[in-house]
């Protein structure tokens, strides 16, 4: 079985995904599909998500205590099955990772259990902070003004991804002498709508693009073919709480997509789980 650990911060799009991913296994119309004789006998992790997308409205945060994990037994067109699991939890317990440096007993476990990471990244999100390798020389009136307050100390978000990272692979264990093949890592850019990028924009150039430490440090410690860089969009444009017509109309399937390694977007949300356990 192929243990899927779905790594991202608050607001990430995991819970979205998880959704769109789910609607689109169980609707037969994609290359994968939920095995018609094992259906997961738990769904309301994914049900919640599917409930609100059908009313064209955005799902909610999940909540922090939330610890709720789904196995998946698919199969593709020729009956060849891939079992999955993965689960959902409130992006919160990332960051106390990060910041405190330590898993719980739940992460421990999550951490050992998984053969592949999908780390979630919402680069629309990223701060550009200033640091050693983006910093111009300051114009005297900049230097003036930043010199009025004390700036907060905060690590970039760079770093932040580098450092969980990190943490995750000296959880695990992982030999850093070679370069790493277990656990495949796949990249996920999350909310590539909100990012209006020129068309057949290349995943892995936009993520060397505006987060170089960390494209740097994954390529150094990862075999190139087990690790990957895709966009995705799981509902392509904003929702909120207020219904959105075109989404009741057209029904949630027929919105989001992926964009692949060479840049071209596919429908096909099923499509990204052979690249996330790395079949492809
Ligand atoms: N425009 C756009 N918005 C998205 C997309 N995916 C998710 N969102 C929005 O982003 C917000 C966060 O998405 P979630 O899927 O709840 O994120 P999460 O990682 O589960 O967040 P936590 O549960 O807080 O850890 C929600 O308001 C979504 O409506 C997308 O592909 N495009
Ligand atoms: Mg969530």
């Amino acid at each position: 079985m192929d243990d899927i650990l779905i790594i991202g911060g608050p607001n990430a799009g995991k819970t979205h995904f998880g959704g769109q991913l789910y609607g689109r296994l169980s609707s037969k119309q994609f290359e994968y599909q939920i095995s018609p004789n094992n259906l997961p006998t738990d769904l309301t992790i994914f049900e919640e998500v599917l409930d609100r997308l059908a009313e064209g409205r955005r799902a909610g945060h999940t909540e922090t205590s939330a610890n709720r994990s789904i196995e998946l037994k698919t199969e593709d067109k020729n009956c060849n099955s891939i079992i999955f699991s993965f689960p959902d939890y409130a992006g919160e317990q990332v960051n106390m990772i990060v910041d405190n440096r330590r898993v719980n007993s739940l992460w421990k476990d999550y951490i050992d259990k998984s053969s592949a990471w999908l780390l979630f990244i919402r680069l629309e999100e990223v701060e550009k902070t200033e640091d050693i390798i983006n910093r111009g020389i300051p114009s005297p009136q900049e230097i003036q003004k930043r010199n009025e307050k004390t700036p907060p100390v905060k690590i970039s978000d760079a770093s932040y991804f580098v450092e969980l990272l990190q943490t995750l692979i000296y959880i695990k264990g992982i030999d850093t002498f070679h370069k790493i093949n277990k656990p495949n890592l796949t990249i996920m850019l999350s909310c590539w709508d909100l990012l209006k990028l020129k068309k057949n924009s290349i995943p892995a150039e936009i993520l060397k693009e505006r987060l170089p430490l960390l494209y740097d440090f994954v390529n150094n410690n990862w075999n190139d073919k087990d690790l990957s860089v895709l966009g995705l969009s799981s509902t392509e444009k904003s929702l909120s709480d207020d219904p959105d017509d075109d989404f009741i109309d057209r029904t949630p399937i027929d919105f989001g997509y992926i964009v692949n390694t060479k840049g071209i977007k596919e429908k096909d949300l099923t499509l990204s789980i052979e690249t996330f356990i790395g079949k492809k």
